[in-house]
């Protein structure tokens, strides 16, 4: 016991060799925010002595979103990862699960708590969560994500917390913990406006259930961003440009409308631009990630408030947000992601949501995840939970991929997540295709001559040329005849049509 709390000190090893072979596990972590860091280092060490004595010993993770090399990459490099899901973007687990030797399957991130209180993935032995604080009567403060924290806490039958002292205790009151009732007792979600609160700071657990406490410090692994080049900037300043005359025509509220904005390069370069963007009013986001462009946009005035789940942020800049914590802290929520992704929310609030996509096809399908129909990138994350739901919604890729070698607009997506019915608004740094209130033959000719690149815009007309009736312009035996001449030559330039059969 430490004089403290109640519970008792435990190392990372102590901690690790109460967890058998088989069991589940949820982590806190999103992209890769309060990820926990010190138990999963010493289980995979755990899982390596294990199988060097011949016996196997592999977990299930499940965990609020992506994490970083001290959970996923350390685990998956240990061959201790049975299953996975949701969201991931760890090199090692990647490989892992597209060599097949990690079972993951991919999920809405708005969904995962939900299926964990209904027992759709089995029973949760334990809950692994990073706390900035835990108090004797089991109050526990978060640390710069809630991912599904809450969730595995209250359905783990033991609980292992990380603190990380990298954290102030001060955080406490940033989060707001709501979990709803399920069905059929679920009432609306209590949320009207982007900085309404409706929960509780804290998550409340019967501090019975924590067998352990590990000390940590160790910062969130959060990757740097590039400084944007010219395409994600032109990408950006078009999605600003789009949404300023959308504005100008009345179809977005002068006080203008929440924005969501999914992770990455291309996010951080369209945030910046709308920042800059002399029409675009000083606006609030419902997201589910507070990246790094949020924080300067913050200071800047441009961004008003920011509900996410995550504050996925550098080191440096997280150490600025904590030395200004009173600034930021009236200016942020983290909500468990099964509130900040969901789809009651996102509709009635109006959010305009933008992700990046891998592939769109000429209909307006997008696939967020997979690399030529078979292997997984990262997984559909939150941008299913906007789309659907969105007041507008818009797709970003550049119109290029890998140096030219493949056009990201193809004739029909290998894989796909988001329909056409979902998609609203494509854009490329080549232009915008407004898809709203076109038909299928309008929409591929908007793709097509807007967004496509110039290189490609012959071939992919040349797809349709003898399609005669139907509504789709559709030909089942060429539809993935560009992906079949990049897996043959490396390229998709040069693909020819020959006559449909
Ligand atoms: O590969 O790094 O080897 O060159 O895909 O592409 O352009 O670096 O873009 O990092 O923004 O990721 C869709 C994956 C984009 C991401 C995706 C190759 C390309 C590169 C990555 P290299 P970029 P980003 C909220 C929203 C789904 C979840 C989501 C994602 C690599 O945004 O995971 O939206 N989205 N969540 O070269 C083959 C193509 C390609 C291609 C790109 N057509 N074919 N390779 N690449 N297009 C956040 C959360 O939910 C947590």
């Amino acid at each position: 016991m430490n004089s403290a709390t109640p519970y008792t000190e435990m190392t990372p090893e102590e901690a690790a060799s109460l967890i058998q072979n088989g069991q589940t596990i949820g982590f806190s972590g999103f992209t890769p925010a309060g990820a926990a860091k010190a138990v999963s280092r010493a289980l995979a060490e755990r899982a390596k002595a294990e199988h060097e004595a011949g016996r196997p010993f592999q977990v299930g993770v499940v965990t609020g979103a992506s994490t970083g090399q001290s959970l996923d990459g350390v685990l998956a490099e240990a061959d201790a990862i049975a299953w996975r899901t949701p969201y991931q973007s760890n090199g090692s687990l990647r490989k892992a699960i597209n060599e097949g030797r990690t079972r993951f399957f991919d999920m809405h991130l708005s969904l995962l708590q939900q299926w964990v209180r209904y027992g759709f993935l089995g029973k949760f032995h334990w809950a692994i969560v990073e706390a900035a604080e835990v108090t004797p009567d089991g109050e526990i403060t978060l640390t710069s994500s809630v991912g599904a924290a809450n969730t595995f806490l209250n359905q783990a039958e033991k609980v292992i917390i990380e603190i990380n002292r990298f954290h102030p205790t001060k955080l406490y009151g940033l989060h707001d913990i709501y979990e709803p009732e399920d069905p059929p007792r679920r009432r609306e979600i209590p949320v009207f406006s982007v900085r309404q609160r409706c929960g509780a700071p804290v998550v409340k657990i019967d501090p019975s259930k924590i067998v352990g406490v590990v000390y940590n410090d160790q910062p969130d692994e959060v990757g740097g961003f590039k400084a944007p080049d010219a395409i994600p900037q032109k990408i950006g300043q078009n999605v600003a440009d789009f949404l300023a005359a959308e504005m100008r025509a009345g179809r977005i509220p002068l006080d203008f409308l929440p924005i969501q904005s999914g992770v990455g390069n291309i996010a951080n370069a369209v945030l910046g631009a709308m920042g800059e963007h002399p029409d675009i009013p000083a606006f609030e986001m419902y997201s589910e990630v507070i990246q790094d462009s949020v924080i300067s946009l913050m200071e800047a005035d441009r961004i008003k408030f920011a509900s996410g789940t995550s504050l996925t942020i550098g080191e440096d800049l997280m150490r600025k947000v904590y030395d200004n914590f009173d600034f930021f802290r009236r200016r942020m929520i983290l909500r468990p992601q099964e509130i900040s992704n969901n789809p009651e929310v996102v509709r009635r609030l109006g959010v305009v949501t933008i992700n990046t996509a891998i592939e769109v096809d000429i209909f307006g399908n997008v696939n967020s995840t997979h690399i030529m129909g078979n292997d997984m990138m990262n997984g559909i994350g939150g941008s299913g939970d906007f789309t659907r739901n969105a007041y507008i919604s818009i797709f970003t890729c550049p119109s290029l991929a890998k140096k030219g070698a493949i056009s990201p607009i193809v004739p029909l997506c290998s894989h796909l997540d988001h329909s056409e019915h979902s998609v609203q608004v494509v854009v490329t740094e080549q232009g915008i295709a407004d898809l709203r209130g076109k038909d299928p033959h309008e929409r591929a000719l908007e793709i097509i001559n807007k967004c496509a690149h110039p290189d490609y815009r012959d071939t992919l007309r040349g797809y349709s040329k003898d399609v005669k009736g139907g509504h789709t312009p559709q030909t089942l035996d060429r539809a993935f005849a560009m992906h079949q001449r990049f897996l043959e030559t490396g390229s998709m330039q040069g693909t020819e049509w020959g006559s449909a059969k």
